[in-house]
């Protein structure tokens, strides 16, 4: 007997007129995948009133689910050990007519897709606002169908940078020490306005053709791995774009959270783990729009919920990405996002996600961490979260006078409260990005503190994080509107006066901090032990702050002065580490050192030690 036949009868109530949109999604699956259950979406006028059919070997259908809105149908599947690669077909029939076909692929996986390594502490991630970075394909800039077109003189426009331009530059973003790529969602964004930043989805299974095609994306990841560059992909899950193609009919009422009135979220994301919270604040953390044009997406709906979990590991699967940050990371439904990470995570053990959970303290971020000993017993699955409280740390530590917990002091304090956290090591650390601001501007356009907090960023537990333009010092004030921190890297686009990726036109000073973040992250790229290597730190005197990192016999050695005086450090402090080792030598400088027993560090400046 056949092992597979999908038939259902559902009577036919209305004939489908014939020109109609069908969706199939996903498009297409794989065989040989560790959870073999499949739910494909089908969407066509009265199609839960037709009859589908397909007979694809080895694919059994365990049941098909209706919703009140006819126009969907939605079928659990299995894809059982028979299923053979191949080409199908899914008809969809009324009266016994077929009325649409829709193609289906099963497509084998690649070998050691479900063994793909994720980011870790050995990367260095350069995060990208693709809109933004460069412009390598100038024809995709406006295009049919997508209502907002270019415009480069709009602040919040679209100014046609595309993945071609990232293509065409992954030599230059290698060279300066990264070994990882993360790119503001690139799916589409088909919004009257400001869709330029991605975050407003409007069809979760593809790429804005602004940006470029599926079928690129792909090619530009495999780019990247020649590269030596992972690449993680932003994803959302919390919104929707307003002109999603789903919104004008949504599958059920419960797709997305609804208010009688526009409602918006109070963001006060301490309500989810506050015990005390009452249910009224929680309830609009979590199910309040994040703006008017971003739908809140109610993940409770298991239809749903299994949808998002699939499109994830679609992309994962279909383009060989390597790691996912996931926005807005509180704002669903806490159980949905743990049954996604936990999906995801099964799918592939060796893969890294890192959630934006958008706290200013370490006790409400640590919450989110994979593990972490809440009393309520929440497990969030989330292997990796952005560290923004040490950013915001940054932000001022440098700017102030030194004080009992002020000046290095703050830095000292956050990373103290490691101990909250179930893997330290595995939190992105960064300065900077799309959001928090342009660190070069919070460091008062100061280059000698640039440079310390880059140190910092290159020695300092976790993995660090750049945005593209900090390596030529690309400043602007973020509180005074995005575009200000979302500007054209200079050189992407055809006919740019300065160029950033030739040198042509830009500062001295600029050359100079490309050339030393490329050679502070080259370093750290080849060295373990800024990888995986255990953080020894001592607390900050006059402003210097002095930490280890050590790994077996190995060790480097940090000492960040952010005082406006040279300083000699008391050198027998640091025994318990020194004692191991006779002489250095300055990574920065290349000089060795044969006596560790007196050492100065010059005024604003940072020396790195690799001890031997
Ligand atoms: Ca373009
Ligand atoms: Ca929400």
């Amino acid at each position: 007997m056949k092992k597979s036949l999908l038939l259902l009868f559902f009577l036919l109530l209305v004939l489908p007129h014939n020109a109609q949109e069908w969706r199939i999604e996903p498009p297409s699956w794989w065989t040989g995948m560790k959870d073999p259950s499949l739910q494909i979406m089908l969407y066509g006028k009265n199609i839960g009133k037709c009859e589908i059919k397909a007979d694809i070997p080895g694919l059994q259908l365990k049941s098909i689910v209706s919703v009140p809105n006819p126009d969907y149908q939605f079928l659990n599947l299995e894809i059982t050990s028979e299923a053979r690669p191949g080409d199908f077909q899914i008809l969809v029939q009324s009266k016994g007519k077929t009325i649409h076909s829709f193609p289906f692929a099963l497509n084998e996986r690649k070998s050691g897709s479900a063994a793909r390594k994720g980011f870790d502490a050995s990367d260095m991630i350069y995060l990208i606002m693709p809109d933004r970075f460069a412009n390598g394909d100038p024809n995709n800039d406006s295009m049919p169908g997508m209502t907002e077109k270019a415009d480069r003189n709009a602040p919040y426009g679209r100014h046609g940078g595309d993945l071609q331009g990232i293509i065409q530059h992954l030599d230059y973003i290698a060279g300066l020490g990264a070994t990882a790529l993360w790119l503001n969602p690139v799916l589409e964004n088909n919004q009257e306005h400001s869709s330029y930043h991605g975050y407003s989805i409007t069809d979760f299974y593809r790429i804005d053709p602004r940006l470029g095609t599926n079928e690129l994306f792909r090619e530009m990841v495999e780019a990247s791995h020649k590269n030596g560059l992972k690449v993680i992909m932003d994803m959302v899950m919390n919104h929707c774009g307003s002109k999603h193609w789903w919104m004008n009919n949504l599958p059920s009422p419960d797709w997305i959270n609804q208010f009688p009135a526009f409602t918006r979220s109070n963001y006060r994301l301490s309500t989810i783990a506050d015990p005390h919270a009452s249910e009224y604040d929680r309830n609009l953390a979590l199910r309040g729009w994040f703006d008017l044009t971003m739908p809140d997406l109610n993940l409770q709906n298991p239809l749903l919920l299994k949808y998002l979990i699939q499109n994830s590991i679609w992309w994962i699967e279909y383009s060989g990405i390597d790691g996912i940050r996931m926005d807005t990371y509180p704002y669903p439904d806490p159980e949905g996002m743990k049954k996604w990470a936990s999906a995801v995570m099964r799918e592939y053990p060796n893969f890294n996600i890192v959630g934006e959970v958008w706290f200013t303290d370490n006790a409400k971020l640590s919450y989110w961490q994979k593990k972490a000993p809440n009393l309520n017993g929440f497990n969030s699955c989330l292997p990796s979260l952005m560290d923004f409280p040490l950013t915001f740390a940054i932000h001022k530590a440098f700017n102030e006078p030194p004080g009992w917990e002020t000046g290095l002091q703050r830095l000292y304090d956050i990373l103290a409260d490691d101990f909250l956290f179930p893997e330290p090591d595995n939190m992105v650390v960064f300065a900077e990005n799309h959001d928090a601001g342009r660190v070069f501007e919070y460091l008062g356009k100061d280059v000698r503190k640039f440079r310390l907090v880059m140190a910092f960023l290159a020695t300092v537990r976790g993995i660090p994080q750049l945005y593209y333009g900090s390596e030529i010092l690309m400043a602007g004030d973020g509180t005074r509107g995005h575009a200000n921190i979302r500007q054209d890297f200079p050189g992407g686009w055809p006919g740019d006066s300065v160029n950033a990726f030739t040198g042509k036109g830009i500062t001295r000073q600029q050359k100079e901090t490309t050339a030393f973040i490329s050679r502070l992250f080259n370093y750290r790229k080849i060295n373990p032990v800024l990888h995986y290597g255990k953080l020894v730190h001592f607390v900050p005197e006059n402003n210097v702050y002095v930490y280890f990192r050590i790994l077996n016999n190995r060790a480097v050695m940090v000492l960040l002065n952010a005082s406006e005086e040279e300083r000699e450090l008391p050198m027998e402090k640091y025994n318990e580490v020194l004692n191991l080792f006779s002489s250095g030598k300055d990574v920065m400088t290349g000089k060795d050192i044969p006596d560790l027993t007196r050492l100065k560090v010059g005024a604003m400046d940072a020396k790195i030690i690799e001890l031997n």
